[in-house]
């Protein structure tokens, strides 16, 4: 028996234990283990039957995703995969019980329904959430699970990759028992009663399978669901086809179109971006110089200093993962709207059934607004979110650094002030750190977390571990202008002007990009944040622009206008009473006079062009954070653009696109903007030398140390 599957016997009962830790994934080995245990099992007459379980915390989370990256580039052969070994699994003249708690996702819950019956805890969670690495279920879970389930479940489980909770498997039929207590004993005793039964085979339980007439509306509004949900995926939709399939042949048959369609979404870009992110996201917690046990500091109580938007969603974020905040503001009437917008945000998330009442009810308790700093001694960490100026910025710390006890964590929710200038205003620049939140702070998944010079490794150590407390995907960046993600936003937002002033029209750049993939184009997503806002940084900074080189000039345009967007009803787009946008004849007019006035002259500009100058100005600003040091790595930077810009996942993130593409194709379109527009596309040295070298930036990642 191989070490990663162990075998015993209860009396007449076999117990199959999987041990491949963490979660118990199907390296290879472990179909090996089971298919001896299973042998074992058919040989010995005392054995009626047979309960297999996961060691640890979990059932199988799946298939070792690390073995799909290696087929899908080529490195390992895909081999026959696991169909034979869930026959052989399936085919067991005694029953087999499997005892599912934690997950049984992908390749687990296909383990699973190979099974005979199934018995799970009812914390667990079954699900396929194979579209989410690009790829279906491979080993006939798109077979089976309609079967169990009946189609329309399995449809959407397929084809959006939620889980289902253990309560509503049971009631799909796609476990046959929820045990409350002991697994494993629950799981015995259920064997017993099954022993003398025979072993269904969930291949031959057709009754769910419904008819051409009831299933046809299911699979329409399911390709509809996707088509308008997951544009452009090709895995959602090749899961439909491949339940699609189940209905309308024998199961051999339909196998066979699960493998074609699952080979040609492994082999495909998505599902190698996909994959990529799945690791990255897990990737960009390690921190080359902060070793894993790194003392943490325990945050218990927060402080928040300011209750604006970005304050209040900060507060709301803390409250919601169980963390007594205390929100200060200078003024009263600032502090009564703060509050009222917290409340209205959660009355809201309890309208949409994202919360209970009974929920928010708790969050509300925990947050005590204040107009005092009394009460920040007892604070393990504070949080300023006040006006993005650095004089109040630097106000605010010295009295933090007065009022909060020593190795309290003090840190600012800045989005490009320096973390190191705040912190010598204090006398613990150790404690200082940017966490950096993104708008809506309740929503938005990203937290930069901005490692000052002198910042300790153990306040970068708590700071990334409360990130996972707090629902965030936590990147550690360093502190230069903008951090990462607005630093390179800028010159993708440049570009998109520069386009808009050379002739391309408003809702042509905007859909470009839309149609890349981004969740909006980037004019529409300066009106939703306010064109007022890169406008005031721009003048803060306008002494830093090289004199004679071309800076975009429509967007100071209009805001000179008073046109900031959304928020004056007004921008590159006008917006109706619900926020509607629509293009506005008065904005063509004025950049008609305003190219004209600077002698710009029109041309038509293709949609390639388009993307090209806004993704490849991504680019190489990325690249010359990575060679600068602030950012460890280029996977860190395409999961900030991921999780804070809406870049599609299914490219991978801005550096994985360009590897995708090529450098050395990227280098060279580069070359040609430079020639064309100027020194502002002078290519980064990094991405020179590694197109000059035929490399990528994934050779950069396993090259470069830690910087940030
Ligand atoms: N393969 C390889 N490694 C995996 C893995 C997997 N399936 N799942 C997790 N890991 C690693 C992960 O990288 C991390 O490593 C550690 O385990 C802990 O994970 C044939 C084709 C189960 C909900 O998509 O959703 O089956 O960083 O930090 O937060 O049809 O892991 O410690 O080095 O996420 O408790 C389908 C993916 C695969 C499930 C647990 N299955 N995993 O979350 O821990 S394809 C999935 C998860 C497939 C078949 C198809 C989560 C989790 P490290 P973690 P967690």
């Amino acid at each position: 028996m191989s070490d990663l599957v162990q075998f015993a016997k209860d009396n007449e009962i076999a117990v199959i234990t999987i041990n491949n830790p963490p979660v118990n994934a199907l390296s290879p080995g472990v179909p090996e283990g089971i298919s001896e245990a299973i042998e074992r099992i058919s040989n010995d007459p005392e054995i009626m039957a047979a309960v297999l379980i996961g060691g640890g915390r979990t059932f199988v989370a799946g298939a070792d995703i690390k073995e799909f990256g290696k087929m899908a580039s080529g490195k390992a052969p895909r081999g026959a995969g696991m169909l034979p070994f869930l026959l052989r699994v399936e085919d067991s003249r005694k029953p087999i019980v499997v005892a599912i708690h934690g997950t049984a996702f992908g390749g687990g819950l296909e383990l699973a329904m190979s099974g005979h019956y199934r018995v799970a805890v009812p914390s667990a969670q079954v699900g396929q959430p194979e579209v989410k690495l690009g790829i279906i279920p491979g080993a006939a879970g798109t077979q089976r699970l309609p079967r169990l389930a009946g189609v329309a479940a399995a449809v959407e489980m397929c084809a959006d990759g939620k889980p289902v909770s253990a309560e509503k498997a049971l009631a799909l039929g796609i476990i046959d028992k929820l045990v409350d207590g002991d697994l494993l004993a629950g799981a015995i005793a259920f064997a017993r009663e099954v022993a003398s039964k025979p072993a269904p085979k969930t291949r031959e339980r057709n009754g769910k399978l419904g008819t051409p007439e009831q299933n046809a509306p299911i699979f329409t509004a399911a390709r509809e669901n996707a088509r308008k949900k997951q544009r452009g995926l090709l895995a959602p939709v090749a899961a439909i086809d491949a339940v699609e399939a189940a209905t309308k042949l024998p199961f051999e048959e339909g196998c066979k179109v699960e493998q074609e369609l699952f080979i040609k979404c492994l082999m495909s870009d998505q599902s190698k971006a996909l994959i990529h992110v799945f690791f990255g996201e897990r990737e960009v917690a390690k921190i080359p110089d902060i070793p894993k046990d790194t003392p943490l500091i325990p945050v218990r109580r927060l402080a928040v200093v300011g209750a604006g938007t970005m304050g209040g969603g900060i507060t709301m974020v803390f409250a919601n993962a169980g963390i007594p905040v205390l929100l200060k503001e200078a003024d009263q009437a600032a502090l009564d709207r703060g509050m009222a917008t917290i409340q209205k945000n959660y009355a809201n998330s309890v309208k949409r059934g994202r919360f209970t009442q009974e929920f928010v009810d708790e969050c509300l308790k925990r947050i005590e607004p204040t107009l005092s700093f009394d009460g920040f001694a007892a604070v393990d960490m504070a949080i300023e979110a006040v006006f993005e100026g650095m004089a109040l910025k630097k106000e605010i710390f010295a009295e933090l650094d007065r009022v909060c006890k020593p190795g309290a964590i003090l840190a600012s929710n800045t989005s490009t002030l320096s973390i190191d200038e705040i912190a010598a205003t204090t006398s613990r620049p150790e404690s200082v750190i940017g966490t950096h939140f993104f708008s809506p702070a309740n929503v938005m998944r990203l937290l930069e977390i901005v490692r000052g010079k002198k910042t300790g490794k153990d306040v970068i150590a708590t700071c990334m571990q409360l990130s996972k407390t707090i629902a965030k995907i936590g990147v550690l960046v360093g502190n230069c202008r903008g951090f990462v993600g607005n630093r390179m936003f800028g010159p993708y937002r440049r570009e998109a002007q520069f386009v808009v002033e050379e002739g391309a029209s408003i809702d042509a750049v905007d859909k470009a990009l839309f149609d890349f993939g981004m969740a909006m184009g980037p004019l529409a997503t300066g009106d939703l944040a306010g064109l007022d806002v890169g406008w005031r940084i721009r003048k803060e900074y306008k002494h830093l622009e090289k004199p004679g080189v071309r800076q975009p000039f429509a967007e100071d345009s209009l805001c000179e206008l008073g046109r900031f967007g959304q928020k004056t009803g007004a921008g590159w787009y006008k917006y109706d009473d619900q926020r509607q946008a629509s293009l506005d004849p008065v904005v063509g007019k004025l950049l008609k006079e305003w190219t004209t006035a600077a002698g710009i002259s029109q041309r038509p500009i293709s949609d390639q062009e388009i993307v090209d100058r806004c993704i490849y100005a991504l680019v190489n600003e990325g690249a010359r954070i990575l060679e600068e040091g602030y950012a460890l790595r280029a996977v860190d930077i395409d999961i900030i653009y991921l999780n804070g810009y809406g870049f599609p996942a299914s490219r991978g993130g801005p550096m994985w696109y360009a590897d995708t593409v090529g450098l050395k194709k990227v280098y060279e379109r580069i070359l040609d903007f430079q020639k064309h527009h100027g020194e502002l596309w002078e290519p980064a040295p990094l991405l020179k030398k590694l197109a000059e070298q035929g490399k990528g930036f994934a050779d950069f990642n396993a090259d470069h140390g830690a910087a940030a």
